[in-house]
């Protein structure tokens, strides 16, 4: 469920809470009723199997890329091990949309991918304290963005009472993951902070990061560190060219916000506020060769989360570059102010000669 107003007010929050609550509750008992005509898919089969399930794999609507049959009712049920996160990546999308599957007018893209009343619908869930948590409904032919487990739990329940002879239905490809889906930086779980990693000057001088599962909505209850270390003499520059964080300053509990948090140091550094909402161009530059970055997320609404570059400068380096830019400059400026007086010269030789 995305949040999609950035500055909310206060009672609008106690509004979407009140119905994010309801669904969570309506969602459950609903769930109990759901034939089981999915699948378990299990990562970790118990000590005495010897051949635990693949790590990733792919399923898909029956008898896909061709019409699912009507009134199809199932449910996939992810579990995964106590140190993995479940990710879902879809790859083709397309159910029965009733403003979608006009046989006159043929298939057509709209735009109210939000809009599933009366449609075919896939929804996502995951477990927030043992309840079921609703993280948003799919419908049309629109492709849903990746969703990730906050724990080792996730379900898609698939609830098709229509089908046409038009629609492809869907195939979704899964991993069970220990790396958050960030895929750069070097991972250094512990026990307490499973979802940190390091960025070291001396393997790579450049690169790029990002929160976990991007592109697409990061999961819940998630904390996530990016460590940087330069070696001596060195600075670290971060560019997020993509920023949406669910939130409104401050950032904090009060308004259930999720943020990114910047530090010269591993303590919480008071020089730099928390940073969520939507930030077009936010630039990072940390005093000396460490700085931490961290990304947290809480138990309620999604994002998409950022994706940046960082880049290891040398202090020396850059003051050196600074002197050469001045003294160029410096000899402009001469130039210029020789060619001005020798002008005026003329002009008044001119005069002189004139009179
Ligand atoms: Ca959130």
């Amino acid at each position: 469920m995305m949040r999609s107003t950035v500055r909310i007010q206060v009672w609008m929050i106690l509004a979407f809470a009140g119905t994010s609550l309801v669904l969570e509750v309506s969602a459950e008992s609903y769930l109990s009723n759901v034939s089981q005509c999915g699948n378990i898919i299990k990562s970790y089969v118990g000590k005495n199997e010897s051949f635990p399930d693949a790590k990733n794999g792919t399923f898909s609507s029956l008898n896909h890329p061709h019409p699912y049959p009507s009134k199809t009712h199932c449910r996939y049920d992810f579990i995964a091990a106590s140190d993995e996160r479940i990710q879902i990546v879809f790859t083709d999308f397309n159910l029965y949309h009733p403003d979608e599957n006009n046989p006159r007018e043929g298939p057509q893209k709209i735009d109210k991918s939000r809009d599933c009343g009366g449609s075919d619908v896939l929804s996502t869930f995951v477990y927030i304290n043992n309840q079921l948590a609703r993280i948003d409904d799919y419908c049309g032919s629109n492709t849903p963005l990746a969703a990730m487990s906050n724990g080792r739990k996730l379900t898609l329940e698939f609830n098709a009472p229509h089908s046409s002879r038009y629609v492809r239905g869907f195939n979704a490809i899964f991993a069970f993951v220990k790396d958050f889906g960030i895929r750069t930086g070097r991972q250094n779980s512990t026990e307490k902070y499973p979802c940190t990693f390091i960025f070291n000057s001396s393997e790579t001088s450049n690169g790029t990061f990002t929160s976990p599962n991007y592109p697409g909505l990061y999961p819940r209850n998630t904390e996530c560190h990016y460590l940087f270390y330069g070696r001596d003499g060195e600075y670290v520059e971060l560019y997020f060219t993509y920023f949406h964080i669910d939130g409104v300053q401050p950032c904090d509990e009060e308004s259930h916000s999720d943020y990114v948090e910047f530090s010269n140091y591993m303590p919480v550094d008071r020089k730099f506020d928390r940073q969520c909402g939507t930030i077009k161009d936010l630039k990072m530059k940390s005093d000396r060769k460490f700085f931490r970055v961290t990304f947290r997320s809480n138990d309620r609404y999604d994002a998409t989360g950022f994706h940046a570059t960082y880049q290891f400068n040398n202090v020396a380096n850059h003051l050196t570059i600074r002197n050469v830019r001045s003294q160029a400059f410096d000899g402009k400026k001469a130039t210029l102010t020789f060619i001005f007086i020798a002008h005026i010269t003329t002009i008044i030789t001119e005069i002189v000669l004139l009179t």
